[in-house]
């Protein structure tokens, strides 16, 4: 009998000294020779969006989304990435406090998988809930780069004791294709609750009129708009009966885009924001979610039809954003009700009396657009300065154990997806509102907003703060940290 050192592991890991063993279990020569649990492969495929509409870009195992990767928490897994395409690629596991060099970022000195090559990781996954993987290469101008491609998948870690109660579990990644460059829209202005502060708009007009270009600078729009690979009414509906109990796994996975989704005569009750439960679940009409956001929300299918549940945008929804749920027994066309306007607002879910552990720093970020500062794209700068590419200097160091709380001014008109890579993140305060216990990686900061979150440095290693929107990540909007 062949001696096979790493199913042994495995089926001690489930030993109650699990703790124990792990470390062995990460020992390099065991990566080096068993098995991959899991296989990623990069490369150029075929997305067929409707018929009509094949979108050719880059994709995880020829598909999109990528396949849905089912880790336990806390028991290690063994991924090789393989890369058939002519440059060098980097997954991210986003919203995972896993190590630097695998996190899947540059410039935390993750190494890139090198073009037509494989890399072979290994990484215990946590915190339990929904995650994703996604590239993290900087686009800049190429929109077959980077987020703009179809590299994203979505990760769905185990807990170590599931709570259930529901019947189904559905999971939607919201995404859009074929993008083409143009001169700026408008920034949705009815997507966050909160008001402008007077002072961050002055800030901001004051930078517009210091610019020494005019016009606005690029902005990505796109043609086609699909959930889960496809275009409102070319895949599957979800097909659901009357009574059911229906968990929606929801992920934005679009590049730069804020999304909303909405399910005619129905409420989503909100039990996890980026895989993380709730203190306060609750009933809403409408999803909002920025660029990398997930939210899991129950669904009673309590009102039988054949519905549209699809984005509020009208021509996005029309070209393609949406999916159809069909109770069992119902036929017709589908049917999509406009939702009243309705404003999202993270404190909702919070802790309503708890205050917040004080944090031992506070550090203060004020976010500035540069309009068409570079080539004709936007340039972003945190307190005056822009990340730089070519150094990857550390920007704020931080002692292993405390808590900091970051203090974000946005004296733009946009909204801003914030991640912080490798950690958690604890909602503070949102526009001048105080909360707790939220628990997020990423959260949208409304245009000419202020928002808080606190952050415990319990993971060693460089870390990377950055904005979510890939336009404003490449052209500045970054800032590492490291430990002392
Ligand atoms: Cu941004």
């Amino acid at each position: 009998m062949i001696y096979d050192r790493r199913s042994l592991l495995k089926s001690m890991a489930l030993a109650p000294f699990a703790g124990v063993l792990a470390p062995i279990a990460r020992s390099a020569d065991e990566i080096s020779t068993s098995k991959a649990d899991y296989t990623l492969r990069i490369g150029t495929g075929l997305v067929e969006l409707s018929p009509e509409h094949i979108a050719s870009t880059t994709l995880y195992n020829g598909q999109f989304p990528g396949p849905l990767l089912r880790f336990k928490e806390g028991q290690r897994v063994v991924v090789d990435i393989h890369n058939d395409t002519d440059t060098p690629e980097l997954v991210h596991w986003h919203g995972q406090m896993i190590p630097s060099d695998v996190d899947g970022a540059a410039e935390e000195g993750t190494p890139f998988v090198p073009a037509h090559g494989m890399r072979r990781i290994a990484f215990v996954p946590k915190p339990s809930g929904f995650r994703f993987y996604h590239t993290h290469v900087v686009a800049g101008g190429d929109l077959n780069r980077g987020t703009y491609t179809g590299q994203a998948g979505p990760v769905y870690i185990e807990p170590q004791h599931n709570p259930g109660g529901y019947d189904r579990e559905v999971f939607l990644v919201l995404k859009e294709f074929a993008p083409t460059l143009s001169r700026g829209g408008d920034m949705a202005m009815d997507a966050l609750a909160g008001s402008p502060l007077e002072g961050l708009k002055q800030m901001g007009q004051a930078a517009d009129k210091k610019a020494k270009e005019k016009a606005k600078g690029f902005e990505v729009s796109y043609e086609l708009f699909a959930i889960n690979g496809r275009m409102l009414g070319h895949g599957e509906p979800i097909h659901v009966k009357q009574g059911e109990r229906v968990l929606f796994h929801v992920l934005n996975a679009s590049a730069t885009e804020i999304r909303s989704l909405a399910l005619p005569g129905h409420v989503f009750r909100i039990v996890a924001l980026d895989g993380n439960p709730v203190p306060t679940p609750a009933d809403v009409p409408v999803l909002w979610l920025g660029t990398a956001e997930r939210v899991s929300a129950m669904v009673t299918m309590n009102h039988p039809g054949v519905w549209v549940m699809g984005d509020l945008a009208d021509d996005d929804r029309r070209h393609g954003m949406g999916i159809v749920v069909e109770y069992a027994g119902q036929e017709g066309k589908p049917q999509w009700v406009k939702p009243k306007p309705f404003r999202w607002d993270y404190t909702r879910f919070g802790k309503t009396t708890a205050v917040p552990a004080l944090p031992a720093e506070t550090l203060e970020i004020t976010i500035l657009k540069h309009k068409a500062a570079l080539n004709g794209f936007n340039q972003w700068t945190l307190n005056g300065e822009a990340f730089s590419m070519q150094s990857m200097k550390p920007r704020y160091t931080v002692h292993e154990g405390r808590r900091y709380r970051l203090k974000f001014r946005n004296a733009s008109d946009d909204i801003h997806p914030l991640h912080l890579h490798r950690h958690s993140f604890e909602l503070t305060r949102v526009a001048g509102k105080p909360t707790s216990g939220v628990i997020k990686d990423v959260v949208m900061l409304g245009g000419f907003q202020e928002l808080e979150f606190d952050f415990v440095a319990d993971n060693p290693g460089l870390t990377l703060l950055h904005c979510h929107q890939q336009l404003h990540m490449d052209f500045g909007f970054m800032a590492l940290f490291d430990y002392v």
